[in-house]
């Protein structure tokens, strides 16, 4: 895939300390690399991780990253969270020091192929998707990336059979320089992380970097109906598209509420709209690009269709929670931005009552107001950016500054009917008040299900 690098007595620095950087500095050190570990955290706040990494050997700094670090060092791992443009790394490049994100590396150990994907939202759904469809089709894959697992956690278990089917951020790929997925996807491009890249065309870049390596042996699915994706199609790998509303040259398309792959002329049908188990037409553009990628991949169409019908969605995306008093809840926490929102919304036909808020990415909420006019009755407002939020909001919809989820979930309870819908999906980012979007995703459920309980012994004991 890339050229391989021997780690042996390389001085290795990785920064930051959670999933990525623990994962990379054990695959470090197991190699033999001189690994050291620095953590902007204390050591404290980072007690569990920390004893493996003693018994590996890996030299350990916390509280801050100190200059020093990098004058011993060959190569930097920083985690994706950590920015680009960090102090540290800027005298590190300024020194010549080679900086790769933890997936550069290890797509220098992985076997196998590698299917990556990447977009501003529908990455995760896509991603699991795809390894849905894959696995049941036959295929020995692997699923990791952005998805939760970091990549070099995975490079063990691949094989040269193995497909690796990996989510791939921004963040990760903006410190690539080798790294070659056999098939890429790039599913859409919208305003977000504008707090770390600054303007929609780095954001877009650094995204668009997962084609740079690609060479004619290779696949490139892009989404024809955006307008932010279009311009990256290059002419090195060959280029697929996926589209709701035309006919493609070479892809993945719906005609007469059928989804068909047409490659070298020859049009195949796969699936029938009616056989998506998902909500929303963005989850149609999720299958197509599904489609596309694993008819590449070599699975028939036969296969595809039934790893479509039988994939169960992703927790956090559009996930149904329960139906309290003919009210449903659904908990979209990974809508960290305000496009996939937008999404969420145009999901329902309206009576909905949404939950906004979180931290701010710099992000445009005026977009919200149109469809928040026409389908929500009230916005329940909570974390930071609930001020900027009730500011470019105003006027559209009743709103209501809950301040936190545990209020703006009672708040909604009392204020839903029979038949409205109340739904998480926050537009921003979840640190401000969560460890991530997923533990904000599950203490959304559980106040929802703790209000089930109630309505449940309410009931029985009325009986
Ligand atoms: N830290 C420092 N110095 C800094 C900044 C952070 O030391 O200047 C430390 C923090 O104290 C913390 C650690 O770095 O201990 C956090 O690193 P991280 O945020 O990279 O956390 P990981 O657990 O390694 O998670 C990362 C991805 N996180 C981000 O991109 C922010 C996870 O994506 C990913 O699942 C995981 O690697 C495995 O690959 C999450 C995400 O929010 C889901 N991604 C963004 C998104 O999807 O929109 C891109």
């Amino acid at each position: 895939m890339s050229a391989s690098i021997e780690l042996r007595n390389k001085r290795v620095l990785v920064v930051g300390l959670a999933r990525t950087g623990l994962a990379t500095a054990l695959f470090c050190a197991a190699r033999g690399a001189r690994v050291t570990a620095t953590d902007a955290r204390s050591e404290k706040e980072l007690a569990d991780s920390i004893a493996p990494l003693r018994k590996a050997g890996v030299g350990l700094e916390f509280g801050g990253h100190r200059q020093e670090l990098i004058r011993d060092a060959d190569l930097i791992i920083p985690s994706p969270g950590v920015p680009a443009d960090a102090p540290l790394l800027q005298s590190a490049r300024a020194k010549g020091v080679t900086i790769w994100s933890e997936v550069e590396l290890a797509s220098r150990f992985l076997k196998g192929r590698l299917i990556g994907i990447t977009g501003s939202n529908g990455k995760t759904t896509t991603t699991s998707l795809i390894e849905h469809i894959l696995r049941s089709a036959g295929f020995s894959t692997i699923l990791a990336g952005n998805i939760g697992t970091p990549l070099i956690s995975c490079v063990d278990k691949a094989s040269d059979k193995s497909v690796t089917v990996a989510e791939l951020s921004s963040f990760q790929l903006e410190l690539i320089e080798t790294l070659r997925p056999n098939i890429s996807v790039f599913l859409n491009l919208t305003p977000d992380h504008l707090d770390r890249h600054h303007t929609l065309e780095s954001y877009g870049a650094a995204k668009a970097r997962i084609f740079e390596n690609q060479t004619e042996a290779d696949s490139a699915v892009l989404n024809a109906d955006d307008p932010g994706t279009t311009p990256y199609a290059l002419t090195k790998p060959q280029v697929y598209w996926f589209s709701r509303r035309q006919r493609v040259v070479q892809g993945a398309f719906v005609k007469e509420n059928e989804i068909l792959f047409r490659r070298d002329g020859v049009e195949e049908p796969v699936l029938q709209l009616t056989d998506i188990p998902l909500a929303g037409a963005h989850n149609v553009e999720n299958v197509l690009a599904a489609v596309a990628a694993t008819r590449l991949a070599g699975a028939e169409p036969a296969a595809i269709a039934k790893g479509v019908r039988s994939f169960a969605g992703v927790e956090h995306r559009l996930e149904f929670v329960a139906e309290i008093g003919g009210v449903r809840f659904y908990n979209d926490s990974k809508a960290t931005n305000v496009d996939a929102t937008l999404k969420a919304l145009d999901a329902f036909p309206g009576r909905i009552l949404i939950i906004l808020g979180g931290k701010d990415k710099g992000s445009d909420y005026t977009l919200l107001q149109a469809p928040l006019r026409e389908k929500a009755i009230l916005a329940l407002l909570i974390g930071a950016a609930a001020g900027k939020i009730e500011k470019q909001i105003a006027g559209s919809v009743a709103i209501e500054q809950a301040g936190t989820i545990e209020r703006a979930v009672e708040t909604a309870a009392h204020a839903a009917r029979a038949g409205d819908i109340v739904l998480l999906a926050p537009a921003c980012a979840s640190f401000d008040q969560f460890q991530n979007y997923e533990h904000r995703g599950r203490v959304f459920k559980e106040l929802v299900q703790q209000l089930e309980r109630q309505a449940t012994s309410t009931t029985s004991g009325g009986r």
